[in-house]
């Protein structure tokens, strides 16, 4: 039956109706495994995340509401030893709010473990769940509207990496070569020889994109390879959607550890840039709508390092400008990558999507490219600032 459910949802874009449907047959039982507190009152599809399944658990008055997600193990394929690096993290994290006099139910990820005693369920079928708590009378943003915002926004992500500069337990590589560009070009010379969607002669001049930049992007990762720029803890996946602010406008809590692990904290940066100083949507049809804001990115980057620049060496310090390029040319490639594939990674909405993802981010691109005089020498004032 839910095969039934699951191909009308998928040939009529129903992803959300079908999530319910399922949901309402199964996850009860499996929410059922876990160490929550309240009976379940309801089960209901939640976010935009591009990997996962996400669900709101609400309990009745008096007990916490909760997160619950299939985790997608084709992408993760080790879910277990990534709970264990949420589990290791989260309590790091905890220890400093503590410290701080911060309000850890509200400013940390609490995960829920199985009843007994395990950081995630595999059910039946062999899909991997796990829990968290959710917290309430928090704000989530697709987009940075404000400065303000952006500036809180680095401030967050800075002191989330400085709670972590402290963190010295080996984390598990979530996913191998996550934000190696060396490992990406496997992956798309891969890719575009098989030809598996028979798309690779339609998207000619997209792969061009991606070439004629190849060599400028191995050189930049020769640096982490030598030890120029360092590994640290960091997050790897900072859009914005990915972070709760309050309703001052501070960053509460960051979301969605999947991906923390040891890798440069340029990463997080880049990241962060390429969504919140975008003008226009990830996906947006209209390119004359997509840019860098040097506005956004510069309060961004005030916040951030306003936090961090004190921590970061001056050879990160030097390629922080660069970092916004180099995340937002490897997203283009994978979009692009999974386009040509056939779109087995990211969750589409409707038939074009990763290539029209990936022709926004291109563009993106281009307007980084176009402003990045700009963008280093805020940068350099900026650390002067902070740094004295
Ligand atoms: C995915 O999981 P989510 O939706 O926060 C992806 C990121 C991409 C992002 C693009 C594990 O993030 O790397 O930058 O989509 N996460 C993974 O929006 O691949
Ligand atoms: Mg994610």
């Amino acid at each position: 039956m839910n095969l039934v459910i699951r191909a009308v949802c998928a040939i009529f874009a129903l992803r959300p109706v079908f999530l319910y449907l399922y949901a309402m047959n199964d996850l009860k039982n499996i929410i059922s495994h876990f160490a929550t507190e309240g009976e379940v009152c309801s089960v209901a599809p939640l976010g935009e995340g591009f990997i996962n399944d996400t669900f709101i658990v609400r309990t009745g008055e008096g007990t916490p509401d909760y997160i619950l997600q299939r985790k997608n193990k084709s992408i993760f394929p080790d879910v277990e030893s990534m709970m264990d690096n949420i589990a290791k993290v989260t309590a790091h994290l905890r220890q400093k709010v503590e410290a701080e006099g911060g309000d850890p139910a509200r400013e940390v990820l609490a995960v829920v473990p199985t009843r007994d005693g395990k950081l995630c369920f595999c059910d039946q079928a062999g899909e991997y769940w796990a829990m968290c708590v959710y917290i309430a009378d928090t704000l989530a943003y697709s987009k940075a509207d404000t400065p303000e915002l952006a500036r809180m926004g680095g401030v967050g992500i800075g002191r989330f990496q400085s709670q972590l500069a402290d963190f010295h337990s080996p984390l598990a590589e979530t996913i191998k070569g996550f934000h190696d560009i060396r490992h990406r070009f496997e992956q798309w010379d891969e890719t575009l020889k098989l030809d598996r969607a028979g798309r690779v002669s339609a998207v000619a001049s997209e792969i061009s994109w991606i070439e004629s930049r190849r060599a400028k992007m191995l050189e930049f990762r020769k640096l982490v390879d030598d030890g120029t720029i360092p590994l640290r803890v960091t997050h790897n996946d900072t859009k914005i959607s990915n972070i709760l602010f309050d309703r001052s406008g501070r960053v509460l809590c960051v979301i969605d550890l999947d991906t923390v692990m040891t890798a440069p904290a340029l990463n997080d940066f880049g990241d962060a840039i390429r969504s919140y100083a975008n003008t226009g949507a990830e996906d947006d049809r209209d390119l004359s709508r997509v840019g860098v804001s040097m506005p956004m990115f510069e309060a961004y980057a005030d916040g951030y390092l306003s936090e961090q620049a004190r921590t970061l060496t001056q050879s990160e310090i030097d390629y922080l400008a660069f970092s916004a390029l180099y995340i937002t040319y490897e997203q283009v490639l994978r979009f692009l990558m999974d386009y040509i594939d056939g779109d087995h990674y990211y969750k589409t909405a409707y038939a074009d999507h990763n290539l029209v993802r990936a022709r926004a981010q291109y563009r993106l691109l281009e307007s980084m490219e176009e402003n990045y005089d700009a963008m280093c020498e805020a940068i350099s004032a900026l650390a002067a600032k902070y740094r004295g």
